[in-house]
């Protein structure tokens, strides 16, 4: 096996990490955002294969990254199983939302999403013919909890109430929401598996607001278990990192508990303490903060390379905490990358 970042899902400790960015493709690149306008808008761009391919290229023109993401949204997976879906130029997106168990009944079963995502698929087939041989490409979906939380509140929501207070008034129509997202999702990443994806990605971005223990096994933790085992029984090998975003000290356990080979951390913890409590189970990804990419400066380069000393003695994929911002400094990109290679 030569793909570092594949080395390193499966356990290798290498002398330099791999590295890649969440959101590498995006507004901060000029490219991206002249991409975007000929394909229309958003959506348009994720659903135009030769287009959604170009922008996941276009990173890797300038910077020596070792991995690939599949350019997509978490929200097509909604789209497909019946939700209404928009971006508000200015805002973000939008969806009709889930507010009774009918609606729930009424999405549309997992077999019928890929009618509409065969785009996706198709991007990822030009994908893996046009990477160079030692990129690998990463393929993802939302985790079941984020995705229901958007689909019921119908946008993104500071605190995810809306979801919160449909678990709380009807814990069995919940259920079957994440059950439904649950299934199509295992259809949804194993279509994208066959069609050339070498890594699946699971973004659990409001993981941190699932407070309860009990709420946080049912809702987090299983349905990644069920989504990680299914994948692995269809794929066997395929790798898995899981971001359960805002875990805190609950990130331990958490690559053992679903089955993931790789635990992406966000910056609230420190790379040390992950160092000690997590990569004896997993490797680790992450934790710069995103913010440093638009500062820079001195505070950027001993970031980086804190990061990687802290971790360098198991696992380790270096990435960001969270997705790079529209104001952040491309050149800041190229300097991370150098401190991370000579730290
Ligand atoms: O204007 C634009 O060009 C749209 C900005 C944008 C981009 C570049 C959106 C809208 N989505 C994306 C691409 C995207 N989204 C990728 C592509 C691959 C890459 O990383 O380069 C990925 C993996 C995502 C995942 C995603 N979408 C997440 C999970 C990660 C995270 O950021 O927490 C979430 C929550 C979304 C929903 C979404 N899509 C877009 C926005 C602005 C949002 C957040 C909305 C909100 O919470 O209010």
């Amino acid at each position: 096996m030569t793909k570092l970042l594949l080395r390193a899902l499966a356990g290798e400790t290498l002398p330099t990490p791999p590295i890649w960015m969440m959101r590498q493709a995006g507004r901060y690149l000029p490219e991206y955002r002249a991409t975007r306008a000929k394909a229309g808008d958003f959506l348009s761009l994720c659903y135009t294969p030769e287009l959604a391919a170009e922008v996941t290229l276009q990173p890797l023109r300038r910077f020596d990254f070792d991995a690939a993401i599949l350019f997509a949204d978490i929200l097509l997976l909604p789209q497909a199983l019946g939700s209404e879906l928009w971006f508000v130029t200015g805002e973000g997106p939008r969806l009709s939302t889930i507010t009774t168990r009918a609606q729930v009944d009424a999405l549309k079963p997992g077999d019928a999403i890929h009618e509409r995502l065969s785009p996706i698929y198709e991007t990822i087939r030009i994908l893996a013919g046009e990477l160079p041989k030692e990129t690998t490409l990463i393929g993802f979906a939302g985790a079941p909890w984020t995705v229901a939380t958007y689909m019921i509140a119908g946008r993104g929501t500071p605190d995810q109430g809306p979801a919160h207070d449909f678990k709380t008034a009807d814990r069995a129509a919940f259920s079957a929401l994440i059950d439904r997202i649950t299934e199509a999702t295992i259809l949804y990443l194993s279509a994208q598996i066959e069609a050339g994806a070498e890594v699946i990605k699971l973004f659990d971005s409001w993981a941190g607001s699932l407070r309860d223990e009990n709420d946080r096994h049912e809702f987090a933790i299983e349905p990644t278990r069920r989504i990680v085992s299914a994948l692995k029984t269809r794929h066997p090998g395929i790798p898995v990192i899981a971001f359960p975003r805002g875990l805190g000290e609950g990130y331990r356990g958490f690559a053992q508990a679903t089955g993931a080979d790789c635990v992406a951390l966000d910056n609230s913890v420190s790379p040390d303490w992950a160092a000690r409590h997590l990569q004896c189970d997993s490797c680790v990804q992450g934790n710069l903060d995103p913010q440093l990419l638009i500062t820079g400066g001195d505070a950027l380069i001993s970031e980086a390379g804190r990061i990687t000393r802290a971790l360098r003695n198991g696992p380790h994929i270096f990435n960001l905490g969270h997705g790079i911002t529209p104001d952040a400094d491309p050149d800041n990109v190229t300097r991370m990358i150098e401190a991370v290679r000579g730290a």
